[in-house]
């Protein structure tokens, strides 16, 4: 009975989450700073917010970096009290980020509010902010009660219950630790993985879309010179004046799979470097056409931890991929994010709007339509529509967007493991990454990540329940970035 519950609720729940007429468009406008109250205040809003419960809900997580202006460095926020007009936040915040939350009487829709940032330590000499909104999704995976399998009978390298190959693992309340065997109750699977896994080591927040090239471009504009040089793929190495391979990403002089992520073809020999987006190649950036709401493509794995690291979040577990991409739904065998096996390859000259934040497909509302991995990079959430479904706009049982399809996702593979550890779900990025542009974290060297979530342009695709075993060091025309905390 409790399962036939569960499945309801998700479908009644299907028109409040993963329908939005646009994508991605959490706003930060009118900042200001007063000096000497130390406070900082800007609006902020975002068009697609929904909260189902208090255990269930999307919310922006805010980052905010300062300079001094006797400084060539920009650092994480020092401590500082948050509220909000007309939204809620918690009380304070040891420097660096908060999360902005809808009022308790919100359900779906356009939400924002004023913020008052006071801070409460430090020291400013004339300093400079950057304030960075993410949309996250919170979901209480405990409180919510559902049962989560993995695994889905099928598919290969799956995980599976100890007892039979056939059955998916499920864990269900009171979630007790999840323990390797061959035993039924104990996870089965044929490779040798690191557990036992408690609830608690499950993300509560996963970033509802992948990193966009805005949000990258605002990541390598806040770092010094060598960071920069290590988080591109062209030699922007000091004494560097001129540059040919101006789109950065590719080390290309076009935007090559809609990476337009680029610099001036002079830039100063030594000192930060100015990056823009001219994904229509005409000169200008920053146009509205010029793809800052599209995936950020030719991520390596290095450059996804240093962002993640600087971002305050980390990458995720595998067990959270598959985990965040059911949720409490039923197992459909060969399942895709959006939970069916529904695939659409979608036609390469159907795009409107190219590169704006209304970047829409002709094939919209089509169920299992996706960005194929190995075309370009489109905006996050595309196939979103103002009545589309799940399964139609591609979104996961919590409401996460592009987990299958778009780029793939980079995640800490249970496979490579064997035996060593996993890295430390409490040892989330700290806004502070390396001289060298190298996240810090000690814990996240110890596996490697990998891509999954693939959706290939030829018809086939990578099912949740894929362990995947596609390791990419390299920096990747499909590989995309995604946050958990
Ligand atoms: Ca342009
Ligand atoms: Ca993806
Ligand atoms: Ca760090």
């Amino acid at each position: 009975m409790k399962k036939r519950y569960t499945t309801c609720m998700a479908t009644i729940l299907c028109c409040i989450l993963y329908s939005s007429l646009l994508g991605n468009n959490a706003t930060i406008s009118n900042p200001q700073y007063n000096k000497q109250t130390r406070s900082l205040t800007f609006d902020i809003g975002w068009n697609n917010g929904f909260r189902v419960s208090t255990e269930w809900f999307d919310y922006i997580h805010l980052v905010i970096k300062v300079k001094n202006s006797n400084e060539n460095t920009w650092n994480p926020a020092p401590a500082f009290t948050a509220t909000a007009i007309s939204l809620q936040t918690p009380n304070s915040s040891n420097g660096g980020f908060t999360g902005v939350w809808h009022s308790p009487g919100f359900t779906s829709g356009t939400d924002g509010g004023r913020m008052i940032i006071q801070f409460t330590s430090g020291t400013f000499i004339n300093p400079s902010f950057k304030i960075m909104a993410i949309e996250m999704v919170y979901a209480d995976h405990e409180d919510l009660g559902y049962t989560y399998n993995f695994g889905d009978g099928i598919t290969r390298n799956r995980l599976h219950d100890g007892s039979d190959e056939g059955l998916p693992f499920s864990w269900a309340p009171p979630y007790p630790d999840i323990v390797v065997g061959d035993q039924s109750g104990e996870l089965g699977s044929t490779f040798n993985i690191p557990l036992p896994f408690a609830m608690s080591n499950i993300h509560k927040s996963m970033m509802k879309y992948e990193i966009t090239q805005g949000m990258y471009v605002d990541f390598l504009n806040c770092l010094t010179r060598p960071q920069q040089d290590t988080r591109t793929e062209t030699d922007l190495s000091i004494g560097v004046s001129e540059v040919t391979e101006i789109y950065v990403m590719s080390a290309r002089t076009f935007p090559s799979l809609d990476n337009g992520i680029r610099c001036a073809s002079t830039i100063p020999s030594s000192g930060r470097i100015t990056f823009f987006c001219d994904g229509n190649n005409n000169g200008i950036g920053n146009e509205t056409d010029d793809g800052l709401d599209r995936a950020c493509n030719y991520l390596g794995s290095e450059d996804t931890k240093a962002i993640l690291d600087w971002l305050h979040l980390m990458p995720m577990l595998q067990v959270e991929y598959e985990l965040w991409s059911r949720g409490g739904g039923q197992v459909v065998p060969g399942e895709y994010a959006w939970g069916s096996t529904a695939y659409h390859v979608i036609d390469v000259n159907g795009w409107n709007q190219e590169g704006t934040s209304s970047e829409v497909h002709n094939d919209l509302g089509t169920p299992g339509a996706h960005v194929s991995t190995n075309f370009s990079a489109k905006r996050v959430g595309a196939f979103a529509g103002a009545t589309t479904t799940r399964e139609q706009s591609g979104a996961s049982f919590y409401g996460i967007m592009d987990l299958s399809g778009s780029l793939s996702e980079s995640i800490y593979s249970l496979l490579t493991t064997n035996g060593a550890s996993l890295p430390n779900p409490q040892d989330l990025g700290d806004g502070i990454i390396g001289i060298h542009g190298n996240h810090n974290q000690s814990s996240w060297n110890n596996t490697i990540l990998m891509a999954t979530g693939k959706m290939l342009s030829y018809g086939s695709g990578n099912p949740i329940s894929l362990l995947n075993n596609v390791i990419e060091t390299e920096r990747s025309s499909s590989q995309g970035a995604r946050g958990v905390r």
